[in-house]
């Protein structure tokens, strides 16, 4: 049997560790192949300078930027098979900057000597499946050689990430704006907004994040701006938080109360859209960014082919570990270890349930208590190392009322490792003072 991953970053790279597991112990795997369109596994957690076309015109996948750290805690998202402590030898502080995360992930894929298994530079142009055959054929481009070539496979596993195609929307007069106006895939460098006024839009992590990088690094005013409802976190004086855009004139930006203000640069944060250019009409997913995403078995099969599988296409409290879960449990179904049920409607009935689960939720905790509950029920019916998923939630309830305290001080804050037991130390320098975002500098004590 041969299996297709696409993508190595950290869903892909978890799908490679999980069969490298199982052949660990002794099973027969099948032959796995990972097209990965980078030149390096870590998926966004790579950095580049880059923003549009990389130097072979492929769209840049990075949506990372300098100075990024971790947006919530890393006791929520620790692999259970490679701890925090393993990797850095020591434990380490709660919110660890792009460097360090990237470091990690690279750490466990290392260990598992599973690189021959991947194909960099192989960006994958189009997925086939022929139901004669019951086989589908893979099309990749060899950037470095500039060879298409076909290959055939009997499983795919999608990981291609939903964070690096931009949902931005047009507002009236942006065309004629006189400053810079990006989406927050490009953002790249806080300093470049240093002493300027800026307009955010949006209201969740990217606007919270990029606006908060923006005060940091020494930017003169933050405006954002909210289509649902504020933020509302108590933030600094340079901030306010209003109604939507509405129009653009010259430098002046209007919104929908009327109000009125002069920007010098405008970063729409207005998220992602679920892109796959390579996958046709009958395997392509199209969904929301939810916790429970349409048309998919367990959150991973796809319903109308349950010989396809993708990863890690939820909208995120959980990262890496859940990756980790869904990856040892596609694993096994590929395998032949668990079972997927022949009859359609049985499939409908779990992708209805969870919809209508995460829909029952009415605040965040619910909705991290409901990714937790379906990383559980994952790694029950596996052999992925169990772990007190408790604990990840309460790691996760803290970083939110840390975050309602003070949001520019949350990132000082530790907590207790749900694998280890262990409690992160405070970093060094409180996350506002603390300008140096190396690896080097973070691991210091
Ligand atoms: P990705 O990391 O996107 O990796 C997908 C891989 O697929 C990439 O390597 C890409 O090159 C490859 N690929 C895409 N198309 C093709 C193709 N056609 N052919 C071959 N290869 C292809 N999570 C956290 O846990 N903590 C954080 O602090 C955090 N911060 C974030 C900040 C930002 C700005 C963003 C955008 C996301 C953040 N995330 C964070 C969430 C992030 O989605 C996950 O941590 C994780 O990177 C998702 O892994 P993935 O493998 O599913 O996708
Ligand atoms: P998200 O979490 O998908 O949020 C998108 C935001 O953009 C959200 O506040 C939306 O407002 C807003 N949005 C979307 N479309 C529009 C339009 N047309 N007008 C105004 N506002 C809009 O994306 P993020 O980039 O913040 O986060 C993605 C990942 O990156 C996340 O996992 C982080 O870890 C980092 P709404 O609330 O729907 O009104």
């Amino acid at each position: 049997m041969r299996v297709a991953v696409i993508g190595a970053g950290p869903s892909g790279t978890a799908a490679l560790r999980a069969f490298q597991s199982a052949a660990a112990k002794g099973a027969e795997v099948p032959e796995i192949v990972c097209f990965e369109k980078q030149d390096d596994w870590g998926g966004l957690w790579n950095y580049t300078w880059r923003t549009g076309l990389d130097e072979y015109g492929e769209p840049v996948h990075c949506s990372m930027y300098r100075y990024l750290w971790s947006n919530g805690p890393k006791e929520g998202l620790e692999f259970a098979d490679y701890t925090f402590e393993e990797h850095f030898g020591k434990p380490i502080a709660s919110y660890p900057p792009r460097e360090v995360l990237r470091n990690y992930i690279l750490g466990r894929i290392a260990k598992a000597n599973v690189r021959n298994w991947c194909r960099f530079r192989h960006p994958v142009r189009w997925v086939g499946y022929d139901e004669g055959m019951g086989l589908f054929t893979v099309t990749a481009h060899d950037l470095k050689t500039d060879r298409v070539y076909e290959e055939t496979f009997d499983r795919v596993i999608v990981a291609s990430g939903h964070f690096s195609t931009p949902n931005a929307p047009y507002f009236e007069g942006l065309s004629t704006f006189n400053g810079r106006v990006l989406h927050a895939h490009d953002f790249r460098d806080a300093l470049e907004f240093k002493d300027k006024d800026v307009l955010i839009v949006g209201t969740s992590y990217s606007a919270e994040d990029i606006g908060s990088q923006c005060w940091k690094y020494g930017c003169k005013s933050v405006t954002v701006s909210y289509r649902t409802a504020p933020m509302g976190y108590k933030w600094p004086d340079s901030w306010k938080e209003v109604p939507l855009l509405q129009k653009v004139e010259n430098k002046t930006c209007t919104f929908q109360d009327g109000s009125t203000a002069e920007v010098d640069a405008i970063v729409l944060c207005t998220g992602y859209k679920h892109h796959f250019p390579f996958l046709p009409d009958d395997l392509r997913l199209r969904t929301a960014n939810r916790l429970a995403t349409a048309d998919l078995y367990k959150g991973v099969v796809w319903l109308h082919n349950p010989k396809l599988f993708y990863l890690g296409m939820q909208d995120q409290w959980f990262t890496f570990n859940m990756f980790d879960a869904q990856a040892w449990w596609v694993r096994d179904a590929i395998m032949g270890r668990i079972g997927i049920p022949k009859d359609k409607n049985v499939l409908m009935a779990d992708i209805e349930k969870r919809v209508a689960g995460e829909d029952a939720g009415e605040s965040d905790y619910d909705a991290i208590r409901y990714q937790g509950d379906y990383v559980q029920e994952l790694i029950n019916e596996t052999d992925y190392p169990s772990f007190d998923v408790d604990a990840a939630c309460e790691a996760f309830y803290q970083w939110k009322k840390h975050k309602k305290e003070n949001i520019m001080g949350f990132r000082d804050n530790g907590y207790k490792s749900a694998m280890t037991g262990t409690m992160a130390p405070k970093h060094h320098t409180p996350w506002v003072d603390c300008l140096d975002d190396s690896m080097k500098d973070y691991l210091r004590s």
